[in-house]
């Protein structure tokens, strides 16, 4: 299931519906015109498979795509038919690379746009090796789990792991919404591991606890260290030395890193990763030599205090990317 030698798809997504704060939809550019793909061209030697666009997919808009009232709901679903077809959109161009066995890199983007790399991502990998599973690494501050049942925002960038593993279904008011989703796109709920929790929703807790997910928050990051963390998380995901090892999709939410690395991110929490720690999520992945795709999500450019704020977060973002793609490799 590895991906051809050096071949990577970059899509590049520039959408914020997931979430209200404008500003996520510009995080590609500046990742690009900061010299992301140069580096991984130049010092990494990837061929770079890119159409050298940012999408923001409002082709596929709604005219109207007023908030979805759901029963049963806290509150409305927010963008619901928007955010279902430029996920969709997203799923058909990360398949088309995966698919030609490219290693895939999508760069948010809010990360409701994750709904669609790991569909695409899914389907590309059942379909190359007879119908393989992939794992999923969930690096965030959030656990983004929520269903439209039990989120009290109604923003998708809260929701996408209870769409992606079928734990949310397309709501009966709405049945288009994320109706796209086959069982083809979907994850295994137990072939997921969360990184760097540390707010998490007390209804999330409870999906948490009922599916039995394992996560490693930020108190199980500093009992044990980044090192054994990393060391338990891929053994249970099968891919520790030794072991067989199984397709990885690592979504990489950039508020995983604490403030002081990124502080220009929609929903900062306090007491997060170091830089270092996030980079040794990253070159911990690159090492086992599993992984399929990668999203890196939620830096916007417009946030944060001052210019060296922003320059911080996005040389963070790109370290991240060139720590899972081998930089630090000797
Ligand atoms: N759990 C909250 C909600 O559902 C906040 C989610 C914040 N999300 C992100 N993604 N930044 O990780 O709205
Ligand atoms: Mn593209
Ligand atoms: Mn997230
Ligand atoms: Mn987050």
């Amino acid at each position: 299931f590895l991906p051809s030698e050096n071949q990577l798809g970059v899509v590049a997504v520039g959408f914020s519906g997931g979430q209200p704060k404008p500003g996520v939809e510009a995080a590609p550019l500046a990742l690009i015109k900061s010299g992301l793909l140069d580096s991984l061209r130049n010092d990494l030697e990837f061929v770079v498979h890119h159409d050298n666009q940012v999408h923001d997919f409002t082709e596929y808009f709604p005219t109207s795509d007023p908030p979805l009232i759901i029963s049963n709901a806290r509150v409305p679903m927010l963008n619901s038919l928007t955010v279902s077809n430029v996920t969709c959109a997203i799923s058909a161009q990360v398949y088309e690379h995966a698919s030609k066995g490219r290693l895939v890199l999508t760069l948010g983007g809010d990360h409701s746009i994750a709904v669609g790399s790991i569909a695409g991502t899914a389907k590309a990998i059942r379909e190359r090796h007879d119908g393989r599973e992939i794992a999923v690494v969930w690096v965030d501050a959030h656990t983004d789990i929520n269903t439209p049942e039990t989120s009290g925002s109604g923003n998708i960038h809260g929701m996408p792991v209870a769409f992606i593993s079928g734990l949310a279904k397309p709501p009966r008011e709405s049945p288009s919404v994320f109706g796209w989703i086959k069982k083809h796109h979907m994850i295994n709920i137990s072939k997921l591991v969360y990184i760097g929790l540390r707010d998490v929703d007390p209804g999330e807790k409870i999906i948490l606890r009922e599916n039995g997910i394992r996560a490693f928050s930020m108190h199980d990051v500093d009992k044990y260290g980044i090192g054994k963390v990393m060391d338990m998380a891929l053994d249970y995901l099968n891919c520790g030395p030794g072991q067989e090892g199984m397709p990885i999709h690592l979504s990489f939410d950039v508020d995983a890193l604490d403030p002081v690395f990124a502080p220009s991110t929609g929903t900062p929490v306090r007491g997060g990763l170091t830089l270092r720690e996030g980079d040794f999520i990253c070159e911990s992945i690159h090492e086992t030599g599993c992984l399929v795709a990668m999203d890196l999500v939620e830096v916007n450019p417009l946030l944060g205090e001052n210019d060296l704020a922003r320059k911080e977060t996005i040389r963070s973002g790109c370290s991240l990317v060139r720590c899972a793609l081998g930089e630090s490799l000797l």
